[in-house]
């Protein structure tokens, strides 16, 4: 692949967006390798996976402008069906996804930040969403997701009508990341969150995934229903066999499985 790179370490797996030259811009080919990456990503043998930019300046600095310029309406809603699809293929990727948000998350940077499970910036990192400066909307899920993570219509509404970019330190104050780390430090937070997830019972995280993301869509009867039934499952798995015993015998060292 030309501009998604992925490299493995022990359970942890990193998808690079890698096309430094455009400010890893998203355009049809760098989407299409993002699908290929995460399609060959296996829970068999990944616990975690890290999203994250190439060179030093930027996540991803939005959808790729001059790929749009000159579409047409059924091409731009063409683009962002075939996008929004890879990017909910993110979202709904079984295995938890840290994004590590190096530099501009704007337009699509932020809206594929937004897809993954847990947001980590750096310090020079700034978001938004430009679209309106550029005389469209949002079309990867920005309208949709922005507000339902930051959980503020008025906050969501400020950053989209006003092409307001933020820095990360507002980014973390209004909950868009979970923590900012000065750039150096980074990756190795997103490597050491990512080894933490890797270290508890694979079943039982992709579970809690599964519970946290399909319950925040129901209401809170459907969704307690939904995490007793997850609940039940987790007892048909060895590592809850496993995870008990190793406490009751004061045991550190536990061998979970896949
Ligand atoms: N698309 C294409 N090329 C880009 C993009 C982009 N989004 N961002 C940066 N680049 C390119 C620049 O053109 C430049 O290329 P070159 O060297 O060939 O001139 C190179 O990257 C470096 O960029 P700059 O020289 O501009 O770097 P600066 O440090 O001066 O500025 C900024 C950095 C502030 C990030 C600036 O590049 C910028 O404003 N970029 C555009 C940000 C933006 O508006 N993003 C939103 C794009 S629209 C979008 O994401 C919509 C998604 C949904 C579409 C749905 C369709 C259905």
């Amino acid at each position: 692949m030309e501009f998604v790179k992925v490299s493995q370490n022990g359970f942890v797996t990193t998808v690079t967006i890698d096309r430094p030259k455009a400010l890893n811009a998203l355009n049809e080919q760098v989407i299409k390798e993002l699908e290929e990456a995460f399609d060959a990503i296996s829970p068999e043998t990944t616990r975690a996976i890290i999203l994250t930019g190439g060179g030093e300046k930027s996540f991803v600095a939005g959808a790729d402008i001059g790929f749009m310029q000159n579409m047409t309406k059924a091409e731009g809603e063409a683009w962002g069906t075939f996008a929004n699809a890879v990017f909910r293929k993110i979202e709904l990727c079984p295995i938890p996804v840290i994004a590590a948000i190096n530099g501009y998350a704007l337009g699509g940077g932020n809206e594929i930040s937004m897809c993954c499970d847990i947001r980590l910036a750096s310090d020079n990192a700034v978001f938004g969403q430009p679209e309106v400066g550029l005389g469209i909307t949002p079309g990867f899920g920005g309208t949709q997701r922005l507000a339902r993570v930051i959980g503020s219509l008025s906050k969501a509404k400020e950053i989209i009508y006003a092409a307001r970019n933020i820095k990360a330190e507002e980014a973390l104050r209004i909950g868009l990341v979970s923590a900012v780390y000065p750039q150096a430090e980074l990756m190795a937070a997103a490597n050491k969150l990512a080894n933490d997830i890797a270290a508890q019972a694979p079943i039982a995280v992709r579970n809690c995934k599964r519970a946290i993301n399909e319950g925040i869509e129901m209401d809170i009867d459907r969704g307690l229903r939904l995490e007793a039934n997850i609940f039940g499952d987790c007892f048909l798995s060895e590592d809850q066999t496993e995870g008990m015993t190793a406490f009751l015998e004061k045991r550190k060292e536990k061998n979970f499985t896949n």
